[in-house]
């Protein structure tokens, strides 16, 4: 799916701004031939959560309703209008002018809608109803339950089997394109590298309405001058002296595609894309040939008041941090970022592990790890889910809105499920083939394994092409005990080294809750020392693992999430606060990753 920009054939509106907006109480129904009954107003893109005083409406869980104005000036009207939702969390039902024109499910990739045959000539209005509920066949996975309140009224509770709170809401632009009649639909763009002649050929793929005569490619480098160029829906251009997208240090080629009619060009639309070559071979994890070294984040998209809303200046700031740092990498934790953000990162040189939204596909998730150790314990995960449909269905769309970008080099297709229990293979094999059928780049791909999921009990391993780790010790295990938790992530990893020589090993999660401004002489727990030796703890037994490929800590920054009594306001395991301010740790991080390279760490 293209992303929406302006070009000499289509313009584009921002529906960006103040939208009516309303919790449903579910007291009497929503007449959508009417005005929404309310004139509290809300602001979009952003979650709804945290622009509000009232509790009731922070927390609450079920239905929504958005409405908004919209007018198209008349020289547009002749054209292809197209109504594009960057996002709607988590199931959304719109109405134009009183008619349903579309439902989406899934609330963290785009859809979109043609409107032509709904609009007035002024004074459009848009309603939106949204669901913010989770459930055993959703993703995200919640615990739902419902009950009636003393006046017999339904109430819907969901209680989050993740720990991020569930913001909701418009979180990302809404827009409204144009494009003539005959356009473009999309391009799949896939370069192959020889490094040792510094060229590439890059096959394009161009879909359409199908009446063009004619469709041309133009390949233009970074200073915009034609580097190659052909015609043809599917073809394969060369270009010499490649200019290579590297870690850091990106360089983004344009696919600028022409459908052409009677010798005229009818629609454009410019793709920017990078040259890069990943591969996963004996061990290591290739980028343009060379041994890559993930340093960086698990992240959330978490900010105050726009909760989890777009929030680009901070997503600027982010990147810059990180940068500064030396970090190179960041995984998309727990579903898809914005296309935004994506796009940042490809111009960056930021290097991308792109997750779906599959969190949670554990049902007896918890904080609580020793109840594994009991004997009755039994995960009956793959017998209660019934996420298949949904999980195919994000892992396509997240397929087709990012297999362009070159900061995308790993898919994740989970994050933390009950991979080692009974059923899990026969859940994630189709889901894996899917993938890697799906994507014309034929990325690596993993998930993100939680502690019960150990080279003895994890039934899945031969699923991924990189072993991607999340792990606590000296935190949820044997809390503060840093020795016997060197002990054990040495163990771990060498043990998994040896019975997969093959496969790269890495971290995507380790961290330590650390309340900033909090000292401790003895370096207890959640003191700002003590997050500091539990990472140079981890740092060096990092380095004496040949295959271990990468660091992605646990978290970024300090994030929101639902209450608990290991939950202080959120989850505090950033190295940034919320409010991106560094604890401690930074600087030996800082000192740590600029001195490690990006490429060919321990190689050279
Ligand atoms: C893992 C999850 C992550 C949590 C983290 C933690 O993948 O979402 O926030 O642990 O407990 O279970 O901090």
């Amino acid at each position: 799916m293209l992303y929406p920009i302006a070009t000499p054939t289509r313009a584009l509106l921002d529906l960006s701004g103040l939208w009516k907006f309303m919790i449903d109480e579910e007291l009497t129904p929503i007449d959508v031939n009417k005005p929404l009954p309310t004139e509290d107003v809300i602001s979009v893109p952003a979650s709804f959560n945290d622009q509000t005083a009232s509790q009731k409406i922070r927390d609450h869980s079920g239905y929504v309703w958005y409405e908004t104005n919209f007018e198209i000036a008349k020289p547009l009207r002749s054209q292809r209008l197209v109504l594009r939702f960057g996002s709607a969390t988590h199931e959304a039902w719109v109405y134009l002018n009183g008619q349903e024109i579309t439902h989406h499910k899934g609330g963290f990739t785009p859809f979109e809608v043609e409107i032509n045959d709904y609009l007035q000539d002024s004074n459009n209005r848009l309603t939106v109803k949204l669901s913010n509920l989770l459930d055993y066949s959703t993703l995200p996975v919640g615990h739902y339950s419902e009950s009636k309140d003393e006046n017999g009224h339904i109430v819907r509770k969901v209680d989050e089997n993740f720990d991020f709170f569930n913001y909701a809401g418009l979180q990302r632009p809404v827009k409204i394109y144009s494009t003539p009649q005959a356009h473009i639909d999309d391009i799949v763009i896939v370069p192959s590298v020889d490094l040792a002649d510094h060229s590439a050929s890059v096959h394009t793929t161009v879909k359409s309405s199908d009446d063009f005569d004619e469709i041309h490619v133009a390949i233009l480098d970074q200073a915009g001058k034609v580097v190659t160029s052909g015609t043809g829906e599917d073809q394969t251009l060369a270009i010499r002296d490649v200019k290579l997208w590297q870690p850091l240090n990106a360089y983004l080629y344009t696919a600028k595609v022409d459908g052409i009619q009677n010798g005229k060009v009818v629609d454009t639309y410019s793709e920017p894309f990078g040259v890069r070559k990943i591969e996963v071979k004996n061990g290591q994890f290739l980028i343009n040939g060379e041994p890559f070294y993930f340093k960086g984040f698990g992240k959330h998209e978490d900010t105050y008041v726009h909760g989890r809303g777009f929030n680009e200046p901070v997503n600027v700031l982010d990147i810059n941090l990180m940068k500064d740092m030396g970090a190179n990498s960041f995984r998309t934790s727990h579903y898809p970022y914005s296309e935004e953000m994506m796009r940042l990162c490809d111009r960056e040189g930021i290097v991308v592990i792109d997750e779906t939204t599959a969190v949670g596909l554990m049902v007896t998730f918890g904080f609580d790890v020793n109840m594994f150790a009991d004997d009755d314990y039994e995960d009956t995960t793959w017998k209660e889910l019934k996420t298949a449909e949904a999980h195919r269905q994000v892992i396509r769309e997240l397929i087709d809105r990012d297999k362009n970008h070159a900061s995308v080099v790993m898919w994740s297709i989970a994050n933390e499920a009950a991979t080692f229990s009974k059923g899990a293979h026969d859940y994630f094999k189709p889901l894996f083939d899917e993938a890697r059928e799906l994507d014309p780049q034929k990325r690596p791909c993993t998930y993100t394994s939680i502690m019960m999921a150990t080279p003895k009990t994890d039934e899945c391993i031969d699923l991924v092409d990189v072993i991607a780790l999340n792990r606590y010790y000296g935190w949820y295990i044997g809390n503060g005990d840093l020795k016997t938790a060197e002990t054990a992530t040495r163990d771990e990893l060498k043990e998994y080294q040896k019975q997969y020589p093959d496969k790269p090993i890495m971290y995507t999660e380790y961290g330590a809750d650390t309340v900033a401004g909090l000292h401790s002489k003895y370096g207890e727990p959640f003191s700002e020392e003590f997050q500091e030796d539990y990472y140079r703890m981890s740092s060096k037994v990092f380095d004496e693992i040949p295959n271990f490929v990468g660091e992605q800590l646990w978290n970024f920054a300090d994030f929101q999430t639902k209450f608990g009594i290991q939950r202080v306001q959120g989850n505090k395991k950033g190295i940034f606060t919320r409010a991106r301010e560094p604890k401690m740790v930074v600087r030996y991080l800082k000192n740590r990753w600029t001195g490690i390279p990006n490429l060919g760490y321990k190689t050279k």
